[in-house]
């Protein structure tokens, strides 16, 4: 039985690599951080099979401790202060956890497990204001928040101990990966929330930023198993992992409004308090290595995706899905 230590496992996507590793019959350990209320809701179905340790990624002791009780073949990186606007006002906190807590956890395997194999969630927001497009692994970075500039050193610092320790060391650079467990401040999920709410006469508006920004948005339970495919590899590389088609904001805006059969235009509201500091305007991923090498593919599109999320938002918030509601219209 293969042993693997996420961090972030309560977060999105560690959640669906959690269900990906029970499923493959790995023993799955889950780091935790101290919470006043506890933070189980997109694991609250499996969190009876993890093996819960808890840590901090800026407390490296108890890093060491989580890698000496766990013992992991693999350890997945996904911690973080992940939420791009965040990063401004708290610039400290977010290089804190999401650049130095990657050396902590490097680190801990380091001295404890040199042996394991390491991923790291590296982001297509290291890409920023993008010097080339589509962007690939060999493209320059030009991140454009204090979030961008904490991955690339995270991404760096990955590079390094492999070339320096010679550790099985991988970064994933992946673009922006979607869900109905996506965190409520992130565009997709407060766009699929928000056209919930209106729908079920919860809200009669929705505030937004910056419309016109594109991204490159795919399905996180489609990402997680690159992820897992990068550490079964016979060597450590780093990997694209994008859907290559690019959409602005409004599309997403559209496709949701549209799928309940509302016209966004009616209830879309501009507030300055959404725009960035600086924006990243365009992000477009090249992701052929990942295809050629590890054979990796998408299975779930934009729409759908959208469209299941709005499904989610709809039967979360009315108890009914869409398709229920439907009937009664
Ligand atoms: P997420 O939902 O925000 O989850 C972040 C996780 O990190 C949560 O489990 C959180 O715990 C944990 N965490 C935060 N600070 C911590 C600390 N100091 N010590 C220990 N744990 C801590 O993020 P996600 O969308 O799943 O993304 C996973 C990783 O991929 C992140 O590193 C993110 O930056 C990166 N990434 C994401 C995307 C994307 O589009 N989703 C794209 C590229 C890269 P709590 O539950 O206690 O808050
Ligand atoms: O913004 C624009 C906003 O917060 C997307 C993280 O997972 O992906 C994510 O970072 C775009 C930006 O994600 C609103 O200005 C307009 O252009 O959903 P987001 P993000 O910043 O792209 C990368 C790959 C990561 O690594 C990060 O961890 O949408 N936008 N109006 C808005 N965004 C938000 N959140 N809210 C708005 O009202």
């Amino acid at each position: 039985m293969k042993r693997a230590l996420i961090t972030g496992v309560t977060g999105q996507d560690g959640s669906y690599l959690a269900e990906l590793l029970l499923e493959k019959e790995y023993k799955v350990f889950g780091l935790r951080r101290r919470t006043s209320t506890p933070n189980y809701e997109n694991v609250e179905h499996i969190k009876d099979q993890i093996e819960w340790i808890d840590g901090d990624l800026t407390d490296l002791s108890s890093l060491i401790r989580a890698i000496e009780v766990s013992q992991p073949d693999e350890v997945y990186n996904l911690a973080a202060q992940s939420f791009v606007a965040t990063s401004w006002p708290q610039p400290i906190a977010t290089g804190e956890i999401t650049a130095m807590g990657v050396t902590n956890m490097l680190e801990a395997v380091r001295i404890v497990k040199p042996d394991a194999r390491f991923y790291q969630a590296s982001s297509s927001e290291m890409f920023g204001k993008v010097v080339e497009t589509p962007q690939k692994e060999t493209t320059p970075f030009y991140p454009r928040s204090p979030y961008g500039v904490a991955k690339v050193y995270g991404h760096w610092i990955t590079v390094n101990y492999r070339e320096s320790f010679n550790m099985f060391a991988c970064s994933g650079i992946l673009f922006n990966h979607e869900s109905p467990r996506r965190g409520l401040e992130f565009v997709t999920r407060k766009v699929t929330d928000g056209v919930a709410r209106i729908k079920l006469g919860l809200a009669n508006e929705l505030r937004m930023g910056n419309l016109d920004a594109k991204r490159d948005w795919g399905f996180a339970g489609d990402y997680v198993r690159a992820m897992w495919l990068m550490l079964q590899q016979d060597n450590p590389d780093d990997y694209v992992i994008s859907t290559g088609e690019t959409h602005t904001v409004q599309e997403l805006v559209e496709i949701a409004f549209n799928y309940v059969g509302l016209d966004w235009q009616e209830y879309v509201v501009l507030d300055e308090k959404f725009v960035r500091p600086a924006e990243v305007d365009l992000l477009l991923g090249d992701c052929n290595k990942a295809k050629k090498k590890l054979g990796w593919n998408l299975e779930v599109s934009f729409e759908k995706l959208v469209e299941s999320m709005v499904d989610m938002d709809l039967e979360r918030l009315g108890k009914k899905s869409f398709k229920q509601l439907k009937i009664y219209l």
